[in-house]
């Protein structure tokens, strides 16, 4: 039997494992990539390894995240991480070098390989025919060391792409469909393969656009094929040595098809607040647009930008509407300018920002009240903004540029004539803003700079034989650690201090929550289906941990969100009979009273509701070696152990 471009990855680095779905496999990663927000906290868990160089073919560290710099604190991030690399054997992007994965989808990514990065788009690569996957900061500390990254076995899904897209039907609309049809849950435990004859029509930017956002459909990754379309695109990076082909077997079998004609496609928009929420630009109708803002890891690429150029050319912003820009790297904003398309956008009022993550993580830009804003980027989720009334709709850069001239939004099939915009045989290559580590003499004479604002991060102790603890916050389906760990302008600068970040974690859905939970010094928190979508933050688990929280009983969980709860020791449980999540009230007190001894022989969990007197049966999806981890308190503990 053949095999698909995802397992043909996967078996080429398997470590432990024997590649059936649904059992964990070990991989060797080749390369890693940190980005600020996650990075300072991987690097001090890296360092808590005491691990001398890194051991990957390639480790970079960008800094793209938090670049506002409203205080001290980002600048002391980014200066204790441009230490670590240089210490340690790993590349350093500098601020204005660009988004992490646009730049290293242009300077690194490679066919074949294996990418490991603390944030959750990391999947871009996939669009360059590489296994790329999102991680919490300790798996990725790991990785660097030179440790296996586990994931469960996916199930492939084969996305067979025909036909061609129309003018002015992106690869945003492509991934909007796919989201359409799978739903923010329907990527879990699946990898999502490209194949068919429409893939050879796509670019690798475009490619990549479709391969980030995947990872809204709750994914492992997506992967695409390299093929003559790739060794194109290296070409033009200057780096047509890396090039390898990878394609599934003719007789490849997949777990399912998804067939998706890009001819019938139309422009699409994503409706506030999940990317799932999808309906033509024109069954939406013409709604008035306060805010349009281009940019972000899905949608900033050379081609991206200049086809927004193209449409703005000439024409002035709506008076109603503010237009901001934000190119993914300097290569883009460097090319848009000698060119002449940056002058085309300022001349129609846009407001250009760095390149970087800015209003796409709510740094800066967020709308005005009520706010209907456009955005190019992946997600929409409530309150992430800045503005906890906004209305959010992800679309493509064509959709964004047409609709900021109108001022509603608006279907740019609307402008009739093509553009006509090929990508470039030869990109403007130039790494100066990449810093090469020091070498192996010199590091020994680099000194690590810690910054006031990094605090230690929280451990926790072995598992003990029984919990009890109050059923402290009762949450719903699709909740995303944008819930429990909000990011934006005012609580991204303190990511490497858990104390001062717990007082807003799950803001968004009781405020009440760090108070009551640090009262009570202990807690488990009840969620529904599909919790913890979204990003890689491991923050997510580690502040809850700070707080009190031992379990987390929910209908099912997201894979990054429910690794981070384990790597930091807190239990991922689930309802045997999802009809019990409805009987457990918020402030019940609970009770696991064998957590210990079941959770050592593999039985299912009991759970006593002390208030009701009530008992039910918890399942949990954990291997041999997660649940050694949860037993020592956490992987840190666990590696220390097994050291
Ligand atoms: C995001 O898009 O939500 C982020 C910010 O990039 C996160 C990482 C983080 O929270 O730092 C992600 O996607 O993993
Ligand atoms: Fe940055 Fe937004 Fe991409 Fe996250 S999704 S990496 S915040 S641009």
């Amino acid at each position: 039997m053949g095999l698909t471009a995802a397992q043909k990855l996967i078996k080429s680095h398997l470590v432990t494992g024997d590649m059936t779905p649904g059992s964990e496999v070990g991989l060797r990663i080749d390369q890693t990539l940190t980005q600020d927000a996650t990075g300072t906290m991987a690097y001090l868990e890296f360092e808590a390894m005491g691990i001398e160089r890194v051991r990957t073919e390639l480790s970079v560290a960008y800094i793209d995240h938090n670049t506002l710099q409203t205080g001290f604190e980002n600048a002391d991030d980014h200066r204790f991480i441009q230490s670590v690399a240089k210490k340690r054997g790993i590349r350093f992007s500098r601020p204005g070098n660009g988004i992490c994965h646009q730049v290293h989808l242009e300077r690194f990514g490679k066919p074949g390989k294996t990418l490991i990065g603390s944030d959750s788009h990391t999947p871009t690569g996939g669009g360059i025919g590489m296994l790329a996957m999102g991680a919490g900061g300790l798996d990725v500390a790991v990785a660097m060391g030179g440790g296996t990254y586990y994931i469960t076995m996916p199930k492939i899904v084969n996305v067979r792409l025909t036909g061609k897209l129309s003018p002015y039907v992106a690869a945003k609309d492509v991934i909007l469909e796919v989201l359409r049809r799978m739903t923010v849950k329907g990527g879990v435990g699946k990898i999502i393969e490209y194949t068919g004859d429409g893939v050879q029509m796509l670019s690798v930017p475009e490619r990549a656009t479709i391969t980030n956002m995947g990872a809204e459909l709750g994914a492992t990754t997506s992967v695409f094929p390299s093929d003559e379309v790739t060794k194109a695109f290296l070409k033009a990076q200057g780096r047509e040595e890396d090039w390898t082909p990878l394609a599934a077997d003719a007789d490849a079998v997949y777990d399912e098809t998804i067939e998706i004609d890009l001819s019938a496609l139309a422009p699409m928009a994503a409706m506030p607040h999940m990317p799932d929420r999808v309906k033509s630009v024109t069954e939406i109708g013409k709604i008035k647009v306060d805010q349009v803002c281009i940019g972000s890891c899905t949608n900033s690429s050379l081609m991206d930008m200049l086809k927004v150029a193209a449409i703005l050319k000439g024409k002035t912003v709506a008076p109603t509407v503010s237009l901001s820009i934000a190119p993914g790297s300097k290569q883009v904003l460097n090319m848009l300018a000698k060119n002449g398309a940056l002058a085309d956008m300022i001349n129609a009022g846009a407001r250009i920002l760095e390149s970087a993550c800015g209003p796409c993580i709510g740094m800066g830009q967020s709308p005005n009240s009520g706010g209907i804003s456009l955005r190019t980027f992946n997600r929409n989720f409530e309150g992430r903004s800045g503005t906890a009334d906004a209305g959010i709709y992800l679309v493509s850069p064509e959709v964004a540029a047409y609709s900021a001239l109108t001022g509603v939004l608006s279907d740019p099939r609307e402008l009739g004539e093509p553009l006509d915009i090929a990508m470039p045989e030869k990109f403007d290559v130039n790494d100066n803003m990449i810093i090469p580590p020091a070498s192996l003499e010199e590091a020994k004479d680099v000194e690590i700079l810690y910054g006031p604002n990094i605090k230690p991060f929280p451990t926790t102790d072995k598992l003990p034989d029984s919990i009890e603890a109050k059923a402290v916050l009762k949450v719903g389906d699709d909740i995303t650690t944008d819930h429990i760990m909000p990011a934006g302008a005012k609580i991204l600068p303190y990511r490497s201090n858990i104390p001062y970040l717990s007082q807003f974690c799950f803001g968004v859905c009781d405020k009440t929550f760090p108070e009551r939970c640090k009262k009570e010094g202990k807690g488990i928190v009840i969620g529904g289906a599909n919790y913890g979508q979204g990003s890689s933050r491991e923050h997510a688990a580690l502040v809850p941990l700070y707080l009190g929280v031992k379990a987390v009983i929910t209908k099912s969980f997201a894979r990054i969100h429910c690794a981070n709860l384990i790597n930091a020791g807190i239990l991922p449980l689930n309802f045997q009979n999802e009809a019990d999540y409805d009987e457990i009230s918020e402030n019940d007190l609970l009770c696991l009273p064998n957590i210990k001894a079941e959770l050592k022989s593999g039985a299912d969990v009991t759970l006593e509701d002390k208030t009701t007197g009530k008992q039910y049966k918890l399942t949990y999806t954990l291997s041999e070696r997660q649940k050694d981890i949860l037993l020592a308190g956490g992987l840190l503990n666990y590696t220390r152990e097994s050291l």
